[in-house]
């Protein structure tokens, strides 16, 4: 009785600490840099212009598409102390991405993935992210 009393207060206790770190994940800057017209709301058209925006970022070499390898080099997903190539996991979201499974995505995967992005976000489903909706990493 002592240890499940013990196990639910450490659950509420994970659950209380868990809040403001859920909190803090809103990143303003991004959000700020996304809503250009201030209304503090994501209109699709502005996460679209946004997310052509990143495409290019993360293209690193300009060929219109996004291989791994570029993914991997402008997220910094490889760990700083491994070696130059060494292979990484590929993450979710970039399975998910990549419809065609080539491991590149093309312009059209990125933006798509984008769009599903948008609309997980908007909880309330009017059509836009408010400030409310819009957690990192966001779009
Ligand atoms: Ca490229
Ligand atoms: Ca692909
Ligand atoms: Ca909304």
């Amino acid at each position: 009785m002592i240890r499940y009393t013990l196990t639910c207060f450490g659950c509420c206790l994970a659950l209380a600490l868990a809040a403001p770190v859920q909190a803090k994940s809103f990143n303003k800057a991004k959000f700020l840099g996304i809503d250009r017209n201030a209304d503090n709301q994501v209109s699709p058209e502005e996460a679209a212009i946004y997310r052509e925006r990143y495409f290019s970022t993360v293209d690193l070499n300009g060929d219109g598409s996004v291989a791994f390898e570029e993914y991997v080099q402008a997220n910094q997903l490889r760990d700083a102390t491994a070696e130059k190539n060494s292979p990484v996991k590929v993450p979710d979201d970039y399975k998910a991405a990549d419809v065609n499974q080539d491991t590149v995505l093309s312009r059209e995967e990125f933006m798509e993935a984008g769009k599903a992005a948008f609309v997980a976000l908007d909880k309330d489903k009017d059509g836009f992210v408010s400030r409310e909706e819009f957690v990192a990493p966001g779009l």
